[in-house]
């Protein structure tokens, strides 16, 4: 399979799944201003949708959507309980945080990059993202993960977006469960080798 991404940005959630998964895959970068691919391909064969992350598998078929992805690059390997059972409310209940990062968190930030956004609605968006932080902060405690003591999808989500708040002029010192929670995620060897692939470190 192979994974369609941008460096640091959220297919690099994907990128942690797939390396927690231990499955072998490929990656090709896209050039998002132009949708061209790193081999020259215009990605949006691949995405009508235009954005990443997209996971190619073996047979053509083409996913797209973090949540989507997660979810099936765990359900690929049950055994490493990167996602409880499908159907168990342990299950909704991680699909309950995939959602909050995807439409909470990441659209939140996602808004505060965009140079196109006046200043008045990024100031009305960062007041958003502090109460959904405030939330992530009491929700996760001493954690050690979302789930509680098993690593999950939601992590490596809630690692991606968290990874960006520096550059969005917001440090961590305020939250301190969250701050604990990503030195944590930060020390794993699969976060490590996926942001030494995408160049992040
Ligand atoms: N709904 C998508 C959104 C993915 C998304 O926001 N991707 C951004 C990078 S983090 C992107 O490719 N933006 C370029 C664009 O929308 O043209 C998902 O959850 O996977």
């Amino acid at each position: 399979m192979k994974l369609y991404y941008k460096a640091g940005a959220c297919s690099l959630s994907p990128h942690i799944a797939l390396r927690e998964a231990g499955i072998a895959f490929e990656m090709e970068a896209v050039d998002l201003p132009t949708k061209k691919t790193e081999t020259g391909i215009d990605f949006l064969t691949i995405n009508p949708k235009g954005y990443i992350p997209a996971l190619v598998l073996d047979d053509g078929t083409v996913l797209t959507e973090g949540v989507s992805i997660v979810l099936y690059i765990a359900s690929l390997v049950p055994e490493k309980k990167l996602a409880p059972a499908a159907g168990s409310m342990g299950y909704a209940k991680l699909v309950e945080w995939l959602i909050f990062i995807a439409t909470e968190m990441h659209k939140s930030a996602g808004g505060l990059f965009n140079p196109a956004f006046p200043d008045e609605a990024k100031t009305v968006i960062k007041g958003l993202l502090t109460r959904r932080l405030d939330f992530a902060d009491k929700a996760l405690g001493a954690g050690p993960f979302l789930m509680g003591e098993t690593f999950t999808v939601a992590d490596g989500y809630l690692f991606t977006v968290l990874l960006w708040l520096p550059r969005l002029g917001i440090e961590l010192a305020p939250w301190p469960h969250l701050a604990a929670f990503f030195a944590r995620v930060l020390q794993r060897p699969t976060v490590q080798a996926a942001m030494t692939a995408e160049k992040l470190i």
